[in-house]
């Protein structure tokens, strides 16, 4: 796929089929002032108890991954303003990538990246309200993936 593309990919059928359509464009707000090159752009489709969350990222530094969640909060001046992960469920005993919603990102030669999730479930409006892209790639273990270099606001679940 040519590169110019990625940032136009989105699949008109889940419009077409009356689901729930979440956007975000932005960043809303950059926390690091290296990265004020990036835009984003987050979309979220839900139907049948599913949610897709896809974020496409260009102005990134070449050949790198990025972690990104979905966190609570919108976003703020303040990197913190965007609160924590948005968990779906807080039993320990499923693993966190399977009740978060992770998006880490790898960028192409020219600073380019999609990434997809799909998650068995449906955001209640109000809970989840921001994508962040981290300097870091996600710990599985912990979650963590460094500084928040950029967030950019979405209202998930309308
Ligand atoms: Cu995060």
């Amino acid at each position: 796929m040519a590169a110019a593309a990625v940032l136009a990919a989105v699949p008109a059928t889940a419009v077409a089929a009356g689901v729930l359509v979440d956007h975000g464009h932005g960043p809303t707000v950059v926390h690091d002032a290296a990265y004020e090159q990036v835009k984003t752009q987050v979309h979220a489709w839900s139907s049948n108890g599913t949610t897709r969350v896809r974020l496409m990222v260009s102005g990134l530094p070449a050949d790198r991954t990025f972690g990104a969640h979905v966190h609570t909060g919108g976003c703020g001046a303040d990197p913190l303003a965007s609160g924590g992960h948005y968990q779906h469920s807080t039993d320990a005993t499923v693993p966190l990538a399977e009740r978060e919603v992770w998006l880490d990102v790898t960028s192409d030669e020219r600073g380019r990246g999609v990434a997809t999730a799909t998650v068995p479930w449906t955001f209640a409006p109000g809970t989840a309200g921001s994508v962040v892209i981290h300097a870091l790639p996600t710990n599985t273990t912990t979650g963590a993936a460094g500084a928040r270099l950029a967030c950019t606001s979405v209202a998930f679940g309308g």
